[in-house]
C-alpha cells in the first residue's frame, strides 16, 4: 500500500514579472518576493512555475527524466511548436544528448583546455598592460568584451571574417530563453544575417585545422556523430562561448571593485583567484534563468507540477538561497562557493566551464599583478537581457602597483 502524500499543495500564485525591466535591472528584490512565496510558485503572467530554492533547482537539474530539456530552454514547448533554429545539445535528452555530449567532452575537457593556458596568457597580459597604462577604463568595453573575442574564436578556429556577429548572435540565443518581449525582438533584429554568418563558420571547410571546431568534425568523420550534429556542436560553442564569458569577466570585476578588502587579500595570495571567481559567479551569476519541461506529473518543493508544465529555474536566486548559503547576498572569499549552479548541474552542466574559468582567472591574475587597487568611478550599468545578468558599463580606476 502506498501512503497518500497529503502535503502536496497547489503552487502559490504570484503576480511577479521576472522579465520586467525593473526585475531584470535589479533581480534581487524580485528573488525575495519569490522566496517569500516558497521555493516553487506559479507565475500568472507567463503560465509557468518559478523555481527559486537551491534544493529544488538542483533537483530539477539532476532529474533529467522528470524534467526534460527537449522541450527547450525557453517558454515554449519546442516539442509542440517549432523553435527558431534546429535544437542544440542543450535542448536534447538522452540518448541523443549522450552521443553529442560524449563527442564534445572528447574535444573540450580539463586536459585539452590546459593546453590553452599558454596561448591565452599573452593576450591577457597585453590587455592588462594596456588598460593599466590608461588608468581610468570601462571594465566591460575595454576588457570584458575584448578579451574573450581575442582568444576564443581562434581556439575554435573560425575565420576573422564575421566575428562581429558572435556577441549579437549570443544575444539572440540567450534572449530566446525568455518570452517574446521588446528585449527579445530587439535582439533578433538582423537575425537572419547573423544566423547565416554563424552557420557558415560551422562548416568544416571554414574552420582551421587545429581548433576545437576541426576536432568536433573529426568525431563526425569517425562516425561517432552525424555531420548535422557536428555542425550543431560547433554552433553550440559559438552560441555559448562568448557572451557568457564576457559577463563572467565583467561580473567578477564588478564584485571585486566593490570589495577593496578582497582585492587586497587576492594581491597577497593570488592563488585564491580561482576561489574568487567561483564566489563571484555564485553571487552575480551570468546565467540567471532558463526553463525545463515536466514529462510526467511530479511534486517539487511540496507543490504539484502537472505533466507538460514549464518550469523557470532561477539559478541566480538558488545561488543566494539563504537556506543553502549563510549571508548569501554577500561576497565572501572565505566561503566554499563550490557546488553553486552558475554552470548548471547534472548531465547538461557546462562543458565549456574550464575555458570560462581559465579566461576569467587569467584576466584577474594579470590585473592582480599590476593593480594595487580597483576602484569604482561610477555606477555599473546593468544590461537589459531576458536571462543573462551582466553590465554594459563598469567604470573603474586601476591604481597601478
Ligand atoms: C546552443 C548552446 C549550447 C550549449 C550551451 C548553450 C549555455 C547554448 O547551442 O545554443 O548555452
Amino acid at each position: 500500500m502506498t501512503a497518500v502524500d497529503t502535503t502536496v499543495r497547489e503552487a502559490p500564485v504570484l503576480p511577479v514579472d521576472p522579465f520586467s525591466h525593473e526585475s531584470i535591472l535589479d533581480p534581487y528584490p524580485m528573488h525575495a518576493q519569490l522566496r517569500s512565496a516558497g521555493p516553487v510558485a506559479w507565475l500568472e503572467k507567463y503560465g509557468c512555475f518559478a523555481v527559486n530554492g537551491f534544493e529544488e533547482v538542483y533537483e530539477v537539474l539532476t532529474d533529467f527524466e522528470t524534467y526534460c530539456s527537449s522541450g527547450g530552454l525557453g517558454p515554449k514547448d519546442i516539442r509542440k511548436q517549432t523553435s527558431w533554429r534546429p535544437p542544440s545539445i542543450l535542448e536534447s535528452d538522452p540518448p541523443t544528448h549522450t552521443v553529442m555530449r560524449r563527442a564534445l567532452t572528447g574535444v573540450i575537457n580539463p586536459s585539452s583546455v590546459r593546453a590553452l593556458r599558454g596561448p591565452f596568457t599573452g593576450p591577457a597580459e597585453d590587455l592588462a598592460d594596456a588598460v593599466v597604462a590608461r588608468g581610468a577604463i570601462d571594465a566591460v568595453r575595454d576588457l570584458a568584451e575584448v578579451y574573450p573575442l581575442r582568444v576564443f574564436p581562434d581556439a575554435v578556429g573560425i575565420p576573422e571574417e564575421g566575428r562581429e556577429h558572435l556577441l549579437p548572435y549570443g544575444n539572440m540565443v540567450f534572449n530566446a530563453f525568455g518570452p517574446e518581449n521588446d528585449i527579445h525582438r530587439e535582439a533578433f533584429a538582423h537575425g537572419e544575417e547573423r544566423s547565416a554568418a554563424i552557420m557558415r563558420n560551422c562548416a568544416r571547410q571554414n574552420l582551421s585545422d587545429s581548433g576545437f571546431g576541426a576536432r568536433i568534425w573529426e568525431r563526425a568523420h569517425e562516425g561517432l556523430i552525424t555531420p548535422e550534429q557536428a555542425t550543431l556542436l560547433v554552433r553550440a560553442l559559438l552560441s555559448a562561448g562568448v557572451d557568457t564569458t564576457v559577463f563572467g569577466i565583467g561580473n567578477t570585476l564588478k564584485v571585486l571593485s566593490e570589495r577593496p578588502d578582497a582585492w587586497a587579500a587576492l594581491r597577497k595570495n593570488p592563488h585564491l583567484a580561482k576561489f574568487a571567481v567561483d564566489e563571484a559567479l555564485r553571487v552575480e551569476s551570468p546565467f540567471q534563468k532558463f526553463h525545463r519541461t515536466a514529462t510526467v506529473d511530479a511534486v517539487l518543493g511540496g507543490v504539484h507540477i502537472p505533466e507538460g508544465a514549464k518550469l523557470l529555474l532561477f539559478l541566480g536566486a538558488a545561488n543566494r538561497d539563504p537556506r543553502r548559503w549563510a549571508d548569501g547576498d554577500r561576497f565572501d572569499l572565505e566561503r566554499t562557493a563550490a557546488g553553486h549552479v552558475a554552470f548548471g548541474m547534472g548531465l547538461h552542466q557546462c562543458v565549456g566551464q574550464p575555458i570560462a574559468r581559465l579566461e576569467i582567472e587569467l584576466v584577474l591574475q594579470a590585473l592582480l599583478k599590476r593593480v594595487e587597487r580597483l576602484e569604482p568611478t561610477g555606477e555599473p550599468v546593468p544590461i537589459l537581457h531576458n536571462v543573462l545578468r551582466g553590465f554594459e558599463s563598469i567604470p573603474v580606476r586601476l591604481v597601478p602597483a
